[in-house]
């Protein structure tokens, strides 16, 4: 919101490697909704919740630090499929707790009903909450999740 007391919340969905590949393979894993589909519904949800969104994807770990970098000051809530990096990345952890922007972490499958190296996320314990295991939704339920966070912060 970054100052003018009119301006509407503004959230940051970041995609991490591979995702970009949705739809295409692994729909029994992940579902049939590509990325752009995803990106689609998030952005009627983000009207219906009269909030701004900007939509991320890519495959390499520094430009995505270098966006979390560029979302200081610009954006109230960061919403992360962090996708392998999930499980492997203090880089990504670092930037955002850097920036200091509250964070909801999304996973379409349930990484807990996986392999056992996919338990482990170095996000979950620095962000508000975590959607793991539905599907495309995770990411509606998220925006819905990070609105009202907004509006009742300091409740968390
Ligand atoms: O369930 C999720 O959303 C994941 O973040 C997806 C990651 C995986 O490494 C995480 O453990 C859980 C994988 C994203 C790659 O997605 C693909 C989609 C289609 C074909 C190949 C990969």
């Amino acid at each position: 919101m970054s100052g003018v007391s009119d301006e509407r919340f503004r959230i940051l969905i970041l995609n991490g490697p591979n995702l970009n590949l949705l739809g295409r393979r692994e729909p029994s894993v992940y579902g049939a909704a590509t990325l752009a589909d995803i990106e689609r519904d998030c952005r009627v949800q983000a009207e219906q919740w009269g909030v701004e969104l900007d939509f991320f994807q890519s495959n390499h770990e520094g430009v995505l630090v270098d966006r979390i970098g560029a979302a200081y000051g610009e954006e109230d809530l960061i919403i992360i499929n962090p996708a392998a990096l999930t499980h492997t990345s203090i880089a990504l952890r670092d930037a955002l707790l850097g920036v200091g922007i509250p964070v909801i972490e999304v996973h379409l499958s349930n990484i807990y009903r996986r392999e056992p190296f996919r338990h482990h996320s170095y996000i979950a314990d620095i962000a508000i909450g975590q959607m793991s295991g539905f599907g495309a939704l995770g990411y509606r339920l998220a925006i819905e999740a990070g609105v009202y966070h907004l509006k009742n912060q300091g409740t968390r």
